[in-house]
């Protein structure tokens, strides 16, 4: 079985619906990944863990989603050299711009690669992460270039009324 190299990790079973979305964009490009439920504030411990094994491990990305006061991608970077990507979940309350800035805004030295807010964010994180892996990966980057020109066909010249 090819190793795994993904992880996405995410603050509560509620972000999945939104997450689901880079495993999806995975699962297309045939790129193995893990899902787990880390969160910064409620299994700390957890997020201390999944963080220091996780280069050992052989994970080579992590897409890390949170909503809210969303300091796990954050937490994660500061806890590991295995490059992180943020998707913030949408929020009730305040849209997302929470997760946003709460992601976004990194101190110098731990950056964390911030996609858009939602489900956009979350595909876009699954594609990053392949393009990542797609550096080191001949047949991976056939794949991705492939499904970037059949999105690209997939776009109709003229607007249509239907
Ligand atoms: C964050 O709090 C999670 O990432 C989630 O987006 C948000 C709300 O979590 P639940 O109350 O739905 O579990 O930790």
């Amino acid at each position: 079985m090819a190793e795994i190299e993904v992880g996405i990790i995410m603050g509560s079973q509620s972000d999945w619906p939104t997450m689901r979305e880079a495993a999806a964009i995975l699962d297309e490009l045939g790129v193995p990944y893990e899902a787990r439920i880390v969160s910064a504030h409620r299994t700390p411990d957890r997020l201390w863990d999944y963080g220091r094994t996780a280069a050992d491990r052989g994970l080579k990305v992590i897409i890390a989603g949170a909503g809210g006061a969303a300091h796990l991608p954050g937490m994660m970077a500061s806890k590991t050299r295995v490059p992180v990507i943020g998707v913030p979940v949408q929020t009730r309350a305040l849209s997302g711009v929470d997760s946003l800035y709460s992601i976004v805004q990194m101190p110098k030295g731990y950056p964390v690669a911030t996609m858009a807010i939602g489900a956009a964010g979350a595909a876009n994180a699954g594609l990053m992460a392949a393009a990542i892996l797609a550096t080191s990966d001949p047949a991976l980057a056939q794949r991705l270039d492939a499904w970037r020109a059949a999105l690209s066909a997939s776009i109709p010249e003229t607007p249509s009324d239907d």
